[in-house]
């Protein structure tokens, strides 16, 4: 395997080390612990949490670390090792929702955001956070629904080992570090239960960081079970693992460096094209559509009233049914189908809800050449990473395969990963 990049976990113990002394030197006085959650891939089930439908992820080895010291003054300051110092600061009570925010900016100011504030220091308009930090503060926002501003005062330092930016959840890693975090470190929040964390973390992504997305990957770092994949049903809530009955079989994942961002309006005109769909045909979510019965004629002559909207549902309704037909082929320990789904997966996302890319193509493409059982894109899309169902003696050729049909094609190097299912968030010291 000269040449190619992999990307190993990093390990619980040195991280934590390496933090407590970044910590100290930072803020002046060690942490009073360390949490990490997990980033994800998810085998199959895309662009359909947010519809109310299945989606079927599992958490990685690599995982964002949050070194936290709870403060009783109501000061937050946040920083992080990979941006190099502090990136907000300031009191839990400033930070605000986009939405709140974006009113206090025409008001007082009425100036677009500068460069700095794009960058993701601070919004002077408001002293609210933008751009990361927002993601970490968020949560304490969120979390004063339960205790008062004054209680959630803490210095946070992160340092994330989940790639930034790969469509594997480090958004979600970041707010889940902190999540845990609080609920041990706060007395008010210790009886929080899984999903409350669950429920502020998405709050953070979609009030606070402005990320409309669903909530498969809060859910499932917070959720997961080690080595197994969480069958998530976002129709009613439930959870259901199951386990990997493919033991000689490996997900590769590929990252294909290619940018991949849920704040840039795509991710967000996709769901809005869903629920304008779902608000057409008369039903409360895309995924309640097979069992509403409808005419097929009728259903394609209300879509066709809707901008893109009979591709996106086609989408959703299939890939749901995929999702079903995946876990009886895991079941039956049906590799070849479970690629065929993965693959066929992968053909819907391109062709119907077009949130594929070259560069994600190109690694499909590859993987299923070299001999992957099945491959498609995981995660959000536009950019990020592909996943690849591989014999687990053939990761290196397959990666080798990858690797050279991008560059071949041109492209960036892609990096490597092997997704091993983890466990989910919690605490690793103190
Ligand atoms: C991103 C979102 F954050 C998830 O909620 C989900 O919609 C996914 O894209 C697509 O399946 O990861």
């Amino acid at each position: 395997s000269v040449g190619l990049s992999w990307l190993a976990p990093a390990q619980d113990e040195l991280v934590v080390a390496q933090l407590g002394e970044a910590a100290q030197t930072l803020f002046g006085h060690a942490p009073d612990g360390v949490w990490m959650a997990p980033g994800r891939v998810n085998l199959i089930g895309e662009h359909t949490d947010y519809n109310s439908g299945l989606s079927l992820p599992f958490a990685l080895p690599h995982r964002t670390y949050a070194a936290v010291r709870r403060r009783r003054d109501g000061v937050l300051r946040i920083a992080s090792v990979q941006k190099g110092g502090i990136g907000w600061a300031g009191r839990v009570e400033q930070v605000r929702t986009v939405a709140e925010a974006g009113k206090l900016g025409a008001g007082e100011a009425g100036r677009p955001a500068g460069a700095e504030e794009q960058a993701g220091v601070t919004d002077s308009r408001s002293g609210s956070p933008v751009g990361w930090p927002a993601y970490v503060a968020g949560v304490f926002a969120a979390l004063t629904e339960q205790v008062g501003a004054d209680e959630l005062g803490a210095d946070v330092l992160i340092d994330g080992r989940v790639p930034l930016g790969a469509g594997l959840s480090s958004s979600a890693a970041l707010s889940c570090s902190v999540a845990v975090a609080l609920r041990d470190l706060v007395p008010g929040l210790r009886n929080l239960e899984d999903a409350d964390l669950v429920a502020a973390c998405i709050r953070a992504e979609n009030d606070y960081a402005g990320a409309a997305t669903g909530g498969m990957d809060q859910t499932i770092s917070v959720r997961a079970r080690e080595e197994h994949l969480l069958l998530i049903d976002s129709g009613d809530g439930s959870l259901t693992p199951v386990p990997w009955t493919l033991p000689d079989h490996r997900v590769l994942v590929v990252d294909t460096r290619a940018h991949h961002s849920l704040g840039d309006g795509q991710y967000a005109a996709r769901r809005h094209t869903c629920e304008a769909a779902a608000a057409a045909l008369g039903v409360g979510s895309l995924s309640e559509l097979e069992a509403a019965r409808l005419d097929e004629a009728e259903v394609i002559a209300v879509l066709g009233a809707v901008p893109d909207g009979l591709p996106r549902v086609r989408h959703v309704v299939s890939e749901n049914q995929r999702v079903i037909d995946l876990l009886a082929a895991l079941d039956a320990r049906d590799t070849a189908q479970v690629g065929a789904l993965m693959t066929a997966s992968h053909v819907s996302l391109r062709e119907d809800y077009e949130v594929s890319c070259r560069e994600l193509d190109v690694a499909v493409g590859a993987a299923l050449a070299a001999g992957a059982a099945g491959a498609r894109m995981t995660g959000g899309g536009f950019g990020g990473s592909a996943i690849a169902l591989v014999r687990g003696t053939e990761l290196n050729r397959v990666a080798g395969a990858v690797h050279a049909a991008f560059v071949a094609a041109g492209l960036e190097e892609p990096r490597f990963l092997v997704a091993e299912p983890s466990r989910p968030a919690g605490r690793v010291s103190g």
